[in-house]
């Protein structure tokens, strides 16, 4: 028996960034390259199919076009209620608008709605040649907030699809989320050691416990040749390494290079 679903998603971002674009282009398959600025807040339907633990599974979206224009705080968490997930959006070819996520659009979002599953998205991809150094950008950016990102672009209807998907998907898996709240803070100054502590209960949290999790981190800490009482950040970083391929015989790819991406950070920030 399928399951039926409706989700709320947000696309969030600066103005002109794309938002509007990539939800014509997913919904209708268009692209129209007059500029009009959406005033108030608009929602499209689309129905999307997705596999959940094997299962076939109908999901709604309810896409929430949400103005892009910073300081309509009111109007703006108004509409992020009810909300499971969200889009945030940037403009590759201006990086005040990658700036503009960290300082405005997911503070807003997360006072708002706690921490939810999002998906960054840089578009306007097709306006760039130099590609990889984009990409770096997107991913260092998202390593800080558990999450993956797309390059994308509206225009060309590359990744478009992608990235509804995939949180779509993220929004379906409520497990996900409950891994979210025990996960570490973030950026805040650590030492070496809280690091690895950080590390070891963030691996536990997604292997099913202490048991389960701890002869397998005893094994990997071993095999990096870390000492558990004077851990280096080089050694932390092998030892990273090392889970992500126990994890990957076990867990879906883009789980294991979000698992790496956040650890990595954890000791990315550690003095
Ligand atoms: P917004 O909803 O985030 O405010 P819009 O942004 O979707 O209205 O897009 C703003 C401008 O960027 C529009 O151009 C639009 O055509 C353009 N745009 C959106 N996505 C892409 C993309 O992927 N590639 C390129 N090259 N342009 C894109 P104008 O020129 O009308 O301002
Ligand atoms: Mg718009």
């Amino acid at each position: 028996m399928p399951e039926y679903v409706k989700k709320k998603v947000l696309l969030l971002g600066d103005g002109a960034v794309g938002k509007t674009s990539l939800i014509r282009r997913f919904v209708v398959d268009k692209f129209a390259d007059r500029y009009i600025a959406t005033i108030g807040t608009k929602v499209t339907k689309k129905d999307i199919r997705l596999k959940k633990e094997g299962e076939e599974c109908y999901v709604t979206l309810m896409i929430w076009d949400v103005l892009g224009q910073r300081g309509y705080s009111a109007v703006q968490a108004s509409s992020f209620r009810g909300s499971q997930g969200a889009l945030i959006v940037y403009d590759v070819t201006r990086p005040e608008t990658i700036q503009a996520l960290a300082e405005y659009w997911i503070p807003r979002l997360y006072e708002t709605l706690g921490k939810v599953p999002i998906v960054v998205v840089g578009n306007k991809v097709d306006l760039v040649d130099r590609r990889k150094a984009h990409e770096e950008d997107a991913e260092d950016f998202c390593s800080k907030y558990d999450s993956e990102y797309y390059l994308s672009s509206a225009k060309s209807g590359e990744n478009v699809e992608k990235i509804f998907m995939s949180i779509g998907k993220e929004m379906m898996e409520e497990r996900r989320i409950e891994e979210m709240d025990k996960a570490t803070t973030f950026g805040a100054p650590s030492t070496i050691i809280e690091a690895s502590d950080k590390i070891i209960m963030d691996f536990c949290n997604q292997f099913g416990g202490m048991e389960s999790g701890m002869p397998i981190l005893r094994e990997q800490f071993a095999k990096a040749g870390l000492d558990i009482k004077a851990p280096t950040k080089e050694g932390l970083i092998k030892v990273i390494g090392f889970l992500a391929e126990v994890e990957s015989n076990l867990k879906d790819q883009a789980t294991v290079s979000r698992n790496r991406a956040r650890r990595l950070s954890i000791v990315k920030n550690a003095r």
